[in-house]
């Protein structure tokens, strides 16, 4: 390992590393981690970095606990029993490699889109994420992975909208007089964010909360609009009605910066005086004058910020509701002001930044063009047949920064998938998820303090650089390191497979974009870009302007849940109940579930169901409960609370099947039917039924 570049040396034995935190979280803190004797033993936030400003999650600064986990998987090992057993012996590095590289060169040779590469953001890093991993797929030839789980829908429509996954600055909410929290539960999920936004509520902002869980964020809003799952398109367009009836409209803005021609704001004008709050109050199951009061002060205080979150895109129709709501603030001008706008992803701000090309290397692919497999259907793509249509059965999985059994919808199917006896299987992994259970062969990866990396993020705009602080435990690899030995024994010869890791955090950033001095001293650099971006308009778009009507994709409408009372009654008549399943605020996803001391704040898997819902079932709090649907069935405790509204189940996630009470978790419930745009799973979009176990 090259010697750590280190902040500080507070004594020969002691030293402060500068990293960056890796997880997958709009906030991608910079951290600072003290080393004592080779060992860490401290990971704490920087307060130097502006949108992080020194504060940890809980999870994070229990990062050291979790990378010297007694479970921490540190050798290679070879499957002994049946398939998803997790049943396990320790092999050499040379024999695991060896028998990785004769089975899939034995597969390569008949065709090797056969071979599905695996991964997600257990790691943001552009090095450990798709940095060589990326080489040694294209230089293979195997299928491509589209990497839908977690934001497509949402991304993809603001692309559409705005040309480009951009939107506000972070720490500018702190001047903001109108927050809308919308979809999203920062207490949970972006604390940094959240601080920000508390500033403005002392300095006398108003905070709504658009959601149909009472989360922590909406008891400290000022207002709660707690619709229901999947109305969000029909709540924004009843907005616009009111922006429209009442005059609080930027007429100028509109004219200069929204698409010209009928097909623009007439077009959504017109859609618009169709959405009258009584309309979108029967659709969203909140009070009409509710919408009036939140349209009121929409259209009356400036600035006024939405910070809009993926929580109210995993549903059918949710990129055209990101597209209404994206489009609001461009009706009021909300972004002449820094403080006003909105922001989603602040991610493809980092686009012109990033040289894919050199970390990627599709090159390598010399003319090769590989079918694409969904990552949100990998249920039902594993146990597909060769077909003109699909192409080969996928023969070999190698799974990486992703816990798929546990977190892709309807994981009966993918837990099926997975254990099928021909299938090969190859984890990188710290730890025995439901997804490693399924290996066939285990490789023991590095954590964040063992390793080199650096990564943009999409909830503040500085690349950020991560140096490892300790040695690799055990005989832990880093993914880029994993991906490279391969290289060498499938006898790739190129020279980019010789890059170190170190050399590749270089080669990721364009320097017009970066300063790699000061990323390499400070551990982050912030990207140059104007206070309020689009004050002026100038949105990424091909004429500069926002988009209303997108060829291919028509004018923004609200769509329907693929499962509720309107679009399939008689589903709805034996599942009444929608099922939403949120994260856990001390789990990243299904990261940390395995960290004793945040499972212990986490309690066990529950659902949280509405008192009068409860009580027509006969569910009293802290009752062991079954959730069932056509797709399988999910027992955990109930827990009866308010904090679920009438109608809607809370299933808050992600646990580890293994760590539930019969080997299952919420996914058992969810399908793998995707969104209307961006190709993503509609997670929230689920009905079930509820009854005493
Ligand atoms: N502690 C913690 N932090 C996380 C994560 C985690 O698992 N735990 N996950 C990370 C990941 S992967 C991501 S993508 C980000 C963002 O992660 P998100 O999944 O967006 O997370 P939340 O901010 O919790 O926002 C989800 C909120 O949307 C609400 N919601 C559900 N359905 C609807 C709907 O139809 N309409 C509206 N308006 N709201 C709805 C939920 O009740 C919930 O409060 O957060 C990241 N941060
Ligand atoms: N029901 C339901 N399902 C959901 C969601 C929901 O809200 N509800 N949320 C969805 C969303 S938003 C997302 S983003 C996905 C998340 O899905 P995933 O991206 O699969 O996230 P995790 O479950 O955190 O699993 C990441 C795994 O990567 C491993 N890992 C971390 N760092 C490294 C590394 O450097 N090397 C290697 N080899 N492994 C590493 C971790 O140990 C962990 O097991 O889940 C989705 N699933
Ligand atoms: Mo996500």
């Amino acid at each position: 390992m090259e010697p750590p570049v280190v902040k500080s040396v507070v004594s020969a034995a002691v030293q402060v590393v500068r990293g960056a935190c890796p997880h997958d979280c709009p906030d991608t803190c910079a951290l600072l981690v003290t080393v004592e004797d080779g060992r860490a033993v401290r990971v704490a936030g920087n307060p130097d970095h502006p949108p992080t400003h020194g504060a940890l999650c809980t999870k994070v600064s229990r990062y050291a606990e979790r990378s010297y986990h007694p479970e921490r998987v540190l050798t290679p090992l070879k499957r002994v029993g049946p398939k998803g057993a997790g049943q396990f012996v320790p092999i050499a590095w040379d024999e695991a490699l060896a028998t990785i590289t004769t089975r899939l060169q034995a597969i390569a040779a008949r065709d090797p889109q056969a071979i599905l590469p695996y991964s997600y953001a257990g790691t943001m890093g552009l090095v450990q994420g798709d940095g060589m991993a990326a080489r040694f797929f294209h230089r293979l030839g195997a299928s491509l992975l589209d990497r839908t789980i977690c934001a497509s829908a949402g991304g993809d429509a603001l692309a559409a909208t705005y040309g480009g996954k951009v939107g506000m600055h972070v720490e500018q909410f702190v001047n903001s007089r109108l927050i809308l929290v919308w979809g999203s539960n920062p207490i949970t999920s972006s604390v940094h964010f959240w601080t920000f936004a508390q500033q403005a509520k002392r300095a006398g902002a108003k905070l709504w909360c658009i959601d149909p869980r009472r989360t922590e964020t909406a008891d400290k809003c000022h207002r709660h609009l707690a619709l229901r799952p999947g109305t969000d398109g029909a709540l924004a367009l009843a907005l616009m009605h009111e922006l429209i009836v009442h005059g609080w409209l930027d007429e100028a803005y509109i004219a200069q910066h929204v698409q010209a021609g009928p097909e623009g704001w007439p077009a959504l004008r017109e859609q618009a005086l169709q959405w009258p709050p009584e309309r979108a109050a029967a659709v969203c199951g909140v009070p009409a004058d509710d919408i009036r009061e939140l349209a009121r002060d929409y259209g009356s205080t400036q600035p006024a910020a939405i910070r809009l979150n993926y929580g109210m895109q995993r549903v059918h129709g949710g990129g055209n509701a990101v597209r209404l709501v994206a489009l609001l603030p461009c009706l009021t001008g909300a972004w002449r002001h820094p403080a006003g706008g909105l922001l989603l992803s602040a991610s493809g701000w980092f686009k012109p930044a990033v040289d894919s090309a050199a970390l990627q290397r599709p090159d390598l692919l010399a003319g090769r063009k590989p079918r694409t497999i969904n990552m949100s259907t990998i249920g039902d793509d594993l146990l597909r047949e060769s077909s003109p249509d699909f192409g080969p059965k996928v023969e070999a999985v190698l799974v990486y920064n992703s816990n798929p059994v546990a977190v892709a919808p309807q994981s009966g199917r993918v837990a099926q998938g997975f254990a099928r006896e021909d299938l090969f299987t190859v984890v990188l992994e710290h730890f025995l998820t439901d997804t490693a259970d399924h290996a066939d062969i285990v490789l023991p990866a590095t954590t964040q303090l063992e390793h080199w990396d650096t990564q943009g993020g999409y909830g503040h705009t500085c690349a950020m650089l991560n140096r490892p602080a300790i040695a690799p435990l055990g005989q832990a690899r880093s993914n880029a390191q994993i991906f490279r030995d391969l290289a060498a024994h499938m006898g790739f010869s190129e020279p980019c497979f010789q890059d170190s890791d170190e050399q590749m955090t270089l080669q990721a950033w364009r320097p017009a974009w970066v300063d790699m001095a000061v990323l390499r001293e400070q551990g982050w650099a912030q990207l140059a870009l104007p206070a309020a971006p689009f004050a002026d308009g100038g949105f990424p778009t091909p004429d500069g302007r926002v988009q209303v009507t997108v060829p291919g994709l028509g004018l923004p409408t609200h769509v329907p849940n693929h499962e509720c009372a309107e679009v399939t009654p008689a589903l709805a008549a034996r599942y009444p109940l929608a099922m939403i399943s949120p994260p856990a605020r001390h789990f990243l996803n299904s990261s940390f579930v395995n960290v004793k001391s945040l499972r212990a704040i986490e309690g066990e898997p529950l659902v949280e169901i509405h008192p009068q819902d409860a009580a027509v079932r006969g569910i009293t709090d802290g009752a062991l409960v079954r959730l069932f649907n056509d797709r399988g069935e999910y027992r955990c405790k109930a827990e009866v609370s308010e904090r679920a509204r009438p109608g809607v189940v809370n299933g808050l996630g992600i646990w580890w099947r293994k760590l539930g009470v019969d080997g299952h978790n919420v996914n058992e419930l969810t399908h793998q039917q995707l969104t209307d745009i961006g190709r993503a799973p509609s997670f929230y979009d689920c009905l079930v039924e509820v009854a005493p176990a």
